[in-house]
C-alpha cells in the first residue's frame, strides 16, 4: 500500500502563500510517515539550483523544468515531492506534468490568492519595488501569470487559514489513494 510516489506542485503569485502551505503540508506528510518528503521551494531552488537564472520567460521555464526533473526522480523512487515555484507559464507546467506522470501522480495545486491580497500583504516589500519600477518583470505587475485551467486543487488563502488549506490538500491526497 501507498508505494507509488507523487508530486504536489504548487503554483501561484509571489506572496500567495505557497511556501507557508508547502511547509505545513510537509510537516503533515512527515507525521504520517509513509514515505520520504522533499520540499523544493522557489527561493531555495533559486539559491542552490538556479542561481544563474533571472526572470525572463526562458529562465523561469528552465527553473521550472529543473524543479520538475528533481521531482520526477523523487517520484520515480517512491518519494513525495512538494514543489512551490511561481511557475507562471502553462506550457512549462504541462511539460512538468508529463515528465512526472510517467512515474506517479502530479497534483497541481493553484494557490489562487488574489493579486490585491498578495500586494496588500507584501511581506518582502517586492510589490512596492515592482510598482515603483525598481523590480522589473515582476509576476502579476509587469510580467504574466497564466492561471491554471484545470488544476487538481485550487486554494485561495484569503478564504481559509493554513490549517484548513492543508486539510483540503490532505483530503484530496486521500481521495486519490495516495496517503
Ligand atoms: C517574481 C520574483 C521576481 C520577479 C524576485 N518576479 O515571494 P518570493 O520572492 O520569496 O518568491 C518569489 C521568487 C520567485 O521565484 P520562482 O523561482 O518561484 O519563480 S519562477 O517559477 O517564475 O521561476 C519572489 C522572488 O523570487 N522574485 N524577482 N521578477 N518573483
Amino acid at each position: 500500500r501507498h508505494k507509488q510516489g507523487f508530486t504536489v506542485f504548487f503554483t501561484g503569485l509571489s506572496g500567495a502563500g505557497k511556501s507557508t502551505l508547502a511547509n505545513a503540508l510537509m510537516v503533515r506528510l512527515l507525521e504520517l510517515g509513509t514515505r520520504p518528503v522533499t520540499l523544493l521551494d522557489g527561493d531555495v531552488v533559486r539559491k542552490h539550483l538556479s542561481s544563474e537564472l533571472g526572470f525572463s520567460r526562458e529562465h523561469r521555464n528552465l527553473n521550472v523544468q529543473r524543479i520538475g526533473f528533481v521531482a520526477s526522480e523523487i517520484t520515480k523512487n517512491g518519494g513525495i515531492a512538494i514543489c512551490a515555484p511561481i511557475a507562471p507559464y502553462a506550457e512549462a507546467r504541462r511539460q512538468v506534468r508529463e515528465m512526472i506522470a510517467q512515474y506517479g501522480l502530479f497534483v497541481e495545486t493553484h494557490i489562487a490568492t488574489p493579486l490585491e491580497v498578495c500586494e496588500e500583504r507584501d511581506r518582502k516589500g517586492l510589490y512596492a519595488l515592482a510598482r515603483a519600477g525598481k523590480l522589473k518583470e515582476f509576476t502579476g505587475i509587469s510580467d504574466p501569470y497564466e492561471t491554471p485551467e484545470s488544476p487538481e486543487l485550487r486554494i485561495d488563502t484569503s478564504e481559509m487559514n493554513p490549517d484548513e488549506a492543508v486539510q483540503r490538500i490532505v483530503l484530496k491526497l486521500e481521495s486519490l489513494g495516495l496517503i
